[in-house]
């Protein structure tokens, strides 16, 4: 600490570990702290911005004194069917695709869609391009729709040489999570993408004293060059809320965009009259599997609804959220 300065003097940090209220605090000056968090309402994820003090509390060096205004969040619906906040400050999400176990696009799309609900950029990654059902023409079609989207479509493999340039790329400069189904591969990029990633690992243990081998915390960590990932069981293969029925279709670029043309403004595109997104459907510029995609996630939000509105528990600011 620097001469003259004041032992409680507040200084600006980012979480780049969680777990409860044990955090790990990255200072401006790079260095991080174990710290715990000042008061019971305050409540923090990893990437937050955060003011912190130095101070002994609980075995820590630091206290999380407050949390900065979030540019995103990704929330997740835990295990008690309650959507909960997991990451701040994100700016991507990276969907990871593999030809083995057999790839599941339908939940590719509600990642994506997740991505659009939050306002962040998202990419789709092919992982175990080495493997022959790569370039099989159904997967090929299918990263070739995404890239039309918008979404960039790269390849990556850890075999029999580790190709995961075109993966870099796309996260320089920005904070990301890689999503996906279990077996996929996101652990082995993470290992290829940040070297000594175990080491970190084993640290944040440590920091946040979790058992060794039951590591739920998660972490930020910083690509060489320049950008950060955030990993955490939690967010690898999270379930992500669904909006209302009405602002579904905001997670669907393409059905959003046609969606101006139909009829009734309130159209869900589900078999309405004059719906202008069935239309282009037809005439093939929308693709009738994201279409089904989008009617299952429609389906569901109108599930959850009901649910919701049966247990009483449907609120205005969850609407709120999701609209754009
Ligand atoms: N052929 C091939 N196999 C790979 C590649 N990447 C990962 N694998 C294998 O795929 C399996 C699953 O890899 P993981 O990295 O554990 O997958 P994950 O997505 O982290 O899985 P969960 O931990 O269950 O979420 C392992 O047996 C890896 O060795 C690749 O590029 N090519
Ligand atoms: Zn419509």
């Amino acid at each position: 600490m620097g001469k003259g300065r004041r032992q409680h003097e507040e200084r600006a940090g980012r979480i780049v570990a969680a777990h409860g209220r044990r955090v790990v605090v990255e200072a401006r000056d790079g260095t991080t702290r174990a710290c715990r968090l000042f008061g019971r309402k305050l409540q923090v994820v990893c990437g937050d911005d955060v003011q912190w003090v130095e101070a002994e509390a609980e075995g820590a060096d630091g206290l999380v004194v407050s949390a900065g205004t979030r540019r995103s969040e990704l929330a997740r619906i835990n295990a008690s069917g309650v959507a909960e906040v997991i990451v701040a400050n994100l700016d991507q999400l990276v969907a990871v695709l593999a030809p083995v176990p057999e790839p599941d696009f339908e939940l590719c799309d509600r990642y994506l869609a997740a991505a659009e609900w939050a306002g962040l950029d998202a990419a789709v990654t092919l992982n175990k391009s080495d493997l022959p059902g790569a370039s099989d023409p159904g997967v090929v079609a299918e990263l070739d729709t995404y890239e039309r989207l918008g979404y960039p479509a790269v390849r990556t493999c850890k075999r029999p040489e580790p190709s995961v340039e075109p993966l870099r790329r796309l996260l320089r400069d920005r904070v990301s999570v890689l999503v996906g189904q279990s077996g996929v591969g996101k652990s082995s990029l993470l290992n290829l993408l940040v070297p000594g990633v175990e080491a970190a690992v084993q640290e944040v243990s440590r920091a946040t004293e979790e058992g060794r081998h039951t590591t739920t915390a998660s972490s930020l960590y910083h690509l060489p060059g320049d950008g950060d990932l955030i990993d955490s069981p939690g967010v690898r293969d999270f379930a992500p809320p669904l909006p209302a029925p009405r602002d579904v279709a905001s997670g669907f670029r393409e059905v959003h965009a046609a969606g101006v043309g139909c009829r009734f403004p309130d159209c869900r595109h589900d078999g309405e009259p004059g719906c202008a997104v069935e239309a282009a459907a037809a005439e093939g510029h929308i693709s009738p599997r994201r279409l089904t995609s989008y009617r299952r996630l429609l389906r569901l939000a109108g599930t959850m609804e009901e649910r919701l509105r049966a247990s009483g528990r449907l609120r205005r600011e969850r609407d709120e959220r999701f609209r754009r």
